[in-house]
């Protein structure tokens, strides 16, 4: 056993242990209560994950590793994202989104601000964002070693035009997915600079990865709320919530099932990120039909289908299958 191993096993034998109280003598039922530990739900023991950061993950469904996307790397990420504003360079299927109230852009004057790329597979300079060593290596840890790129996004959250189209509202990821089983997908997100509340960050509710997925839809907001941005019908507004502030470079890691979104940005920037969602290859596609996920299979269907002109040929499982790349082992089943 290595010795992260046996250093989660003592922390999870004393965490199972009953509190310190005078008890009877257990009886033999009493006794299998106390047995041996629980095997953890989230966590692959992959040494690299120390027991008290697999903890920290299994218990609030986050984790955020400080400084491991290189400056270097994120320059080039940005680089190329300018091109792209720019149309010095068409990627297919790639989707730019350009937000609702925003009408100048960063780097193209008198055109809505890009707010969003979407579907960056085909970009082998932003793609490379998906195969980084380091950040398979942890991503590695939830998934497992057969690993498929499903989801990839650079988030371009533009200056707040006083409407607070630019907040995101709190969601769930899994809303989004046809495919199964959710505690083997999980998201990285990377700061391309310093994020904080004033310019948006992501915010968590932490815990709420171990409950189940919720109904979405479009929040009634007055402002206006951006295309495909869908928040969870209700959740408790009372509930705990994380500011994660981080510096360029750092990233979390998320359960697609864990509420979070992200504020206003208040500033005169525009506050840029980059992410993909990764999935178990060995993960299985879902019918979503008659489930709370039919709204957004039905938009997601509509929009593919006017892109590529195809009618309704187009299945949800489609539009991901197509679009899902292999980045560590064996493409199993997804
Ligand atoms: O970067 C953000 O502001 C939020 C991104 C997000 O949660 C998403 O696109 O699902």
């Amino acid at each position: 056993m290595s010795r992260a191993a046996e250093r989660l096993r003592l922390l999870i034998n004393h965490l199972d242990r009953p509190p310190a109280a005078i008890t009877p003598a257990p009886t033999s039922a009493q006794a299998s209560i106390y047995g041996p530990p629980q095997r953890l739900r989230y966590t692959d023991d992959t040494d690299l994950l120390t027991p008290d950061q697999r903890l920290f993950y299994e218990k609030n469904g986050f984790i955020l590793i400080k400084n491991l996307v290189s400056d270097e790397d994120i320059d080039r990420f940005r680089k190329e994202f300018e091109r792209v504003c720019r149309r010095e360079v068409k990627i297919p299927g790639m989707v730019v989104m350009r937000d609702v109230a925003i009408a100048k852009s960063e780097f193209v004057p008198d055109q809505k601000a890009v707010s969003k790329l979407q579907d960056f597979q085909e970009d082998p300079e932003l793609f490379r964002y998906c195969s980084l060593p380091e950040i398979l290596k942890y991503v590695e840890c939830f998934t497992g070693p057969n690993i498929m790129a499903m989801h990839t996004m650079l988030i371009n959250k533009p200056p707040d035009a006083g409407k607070k189209t630019s907040r995101h509202p709190m969601h769930q990821d899994l809303h989004y997915f046809p495919f199964r089983p959710a505690d083997r997908i999980v998201c990285s997100w990377t700061a391309m600079e310093r994020v904080d509340r004033k310019n948006g960050c992501l915010v968590v509710l932490p815990e709420t990865h171990t409950s189940t997925l919720r109904e979405h839809d479009y929040p009634q907001w007055e402002g206006g709320v951006n295309k495909m941005y869908h928040g969870v019908r209700d959740y408790d507004p009372a509930l705990p919530r994380v500011h994660l502030e981080m510096e360029k470079g750092d990233t979390v890691f998320f359960h697609p099932l864990l509420i979070h979104g992200s504020g206003m940005n208040q500033t005169k920037g525009f506050r840029k990120a980059i992410s993909c969602h990764y999935a178990s290859a060995d993960c299985y596609y879902i019918d979503v039909k008659g489930t709370m996920q039919e709204n957004i299979e039905k938009e997601v269907k509509e929009i593919a289908s006017r892109k590529y002109n195809l009618d309704d040929e187009i299945t949800f499982k489609d539009t991901w299958a197509f679009k899902g790349r292999l980045v560590q082992g064996e493409r199993t089943s997804l």
